[in-house]
């Protein structure tokens, strides 16, 4: 009997079905998010540094400096990568042919070659307007007192959510379009309402248009490096702008919370209210370091959350990290592919929703414990043997290769 063989057996004695999992899992797409391969600088101002509040650390040869190299390696990555994929841009990675045109001015002309490249490797698109690293982002955007800067970023998410049309549109499956904004203070401030005021006028002329396909959402968080004291954006701001605001959806990001909560029990929290909960997985070190995501505890408890809850159409799972220290390309297969063994790993449990129900909390504890040492790595080999990608480590020889042969000429 071959390992597959044998570990069935083992998870069919639990009543747990492995076939059934491995059908699932292979519906279930991940948005890879394509600043992982750059460290989030973009294509359409090539000269100004990353800002906002988030920071990229490290300086590991071969970052995609291209449009073309971005994608040559997106490609290599899908070779490693099993399952469903989706592609998750910036505005700022659009493609200018001929004159560049600001972030208000963005068309759908500007992200033509995304498309083509969605279409040939069979990737939905997800879209972000960038609100950072641009001249007019000093601190604040949406939230700006002076009107003529509030009124260019409003342009911009105006013109980002039409650009998000194009692409539901070109590749028929739906575009989440993700506002996330950098507005807040470094020191104590004079005025907390008032940034928020000017925000919510901002999202309502935002959202104002009605648009097929495309999903919108509004990303919290708690603080970035430089704007410590007070974050316009926060989750009770706009947790409560999606719940009173049909159709606009509400992002969690677990680098975004206080260390001591966590995304794996807001999302039981959100599914009696929301049909659609958007996440950046992510891994905060300390903060919110944006670290690769890794196969652990809080990763599986999301991943719990979204199976056992039949929410694998609710949850739209996007990935948000960006190391510059290893290998780029490493990064996002080990991120994508934990997050997909995670799901995995959560398909083949028990289901304990009776015992907890009877008080047995005993059965919880020990089935849940005895889950962990079944012999889940074998299911997973099956999955990328079946999807044809290495089952192993054997993976990161193909990256080790085209690190000699094609990052390493990138100086
Ligand atoms: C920043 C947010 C945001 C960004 C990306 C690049 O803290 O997490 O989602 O990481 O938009
Ligand atoms: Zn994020």
């Amino acid at each position: 009997m071959n390992r597959y063989e044998s570990a069935k057996e083992q998870y069919l004695s639990l009543g747990i079905d492995p076939e059934a999992a491995l059908e699932k899992l292979a519906s279930i797409p991940v948005s890879m998010h394509c600043w992982q391969g750059d460290d989030v600088r973009g294509f359409d101002r090539p000269d100004e540094g990353l800002s906002g509040g988030i920071q990229t650390t490290g300086n590991y040869p071969g970052r995609a400096r291209t449009p073309e190299e971005l994608m040559a390696d997106l490609e290599l990555s899908y070779k490693l990568i099993p399952g469903k994929k989706r592609l998750n841009l910036h505005s700022s990675y659009a493609i200018f042919d001929g004159a560049p045109a600001d972030r208000d001015a963005l068309e759908p002309k500007h992200f033509a070659k995304w498309v083509e490249f969605a279409k040939k490797n069979n990737v939905g698109l997800d879209f972000n307007p960038t609100f950072f690293s641009h001249p007019l982002a000093d601190g604040l955007t949406l939230s700006h007192p002076d009107d003529s800067i509030r009124e260019f970023w409003i342009r911009h998410g105006i013109a980002c959510r039409r650009i998000a049309a194009y692409f539901a549109k070109e590749l028929n499956t739906h575009c989440l379009c993700n506002v996330w904004i950098p507005d807040g203070y470094k020191d104590i401030p004079a005025d907390r309402l008032g940034p928020r005021l000017r925000l919510k006028d901002s999202l309502d002329r935002i959202f104002a248009e009605k648009l097929e396909g495309v999903i919108d959402c509004v990303e919290s968080k708690v603080f970035g490096i430089g704007v410590e004291s007070y974050t316009v954006g926060s989750g009770e701001f706009y947790a409560s702008y999606a719940a009173s605001h049909p159709g606009v959806y509400y992002l969690l990001d677990n680098g975004h919370f206080h260390p001591t909560e966590v995304v794996s029990d807001k999302i039981p929290a959100l599914l009696p209210f929301f049909d659609k909960i958007p996440l950046h997985v992510s891994r905060p070190v300390r903060w919110d370091s944006d670290h690769v995501v890794i196969f652990d505890d809080e990763l599986k408890e999301i991943a719990k959350e979204i199976v056992r809850n039949d929410a694998t159409d609710k949850v739209l799972i996007g990935l948000d990290f960006f190391d510059a220290s290893i290998n780029r390309i490493a990064a996002w297969v080990i991120g994508t592919r934990n997050m997909q063994k995670a799901l995995l790993f959560a398909l083949l449990q028990p289901n304990l929703k009776d015992a907890q129900n009877a008080g047995n909390f005993t059965d919880v504890l020990a089935y849940s414990e005895e889950a962990k040492t079944l012999p889940f790595g074998d299911i997973w080999a099956e999955y990328c043997r079946r999807n044809g990608v290495p089952e192993n480590h054997a993976w990161l020889q193909v990256i080790r290769d085209y690190e000699s042969d094609v990052l390493a000429k990138r100086v």
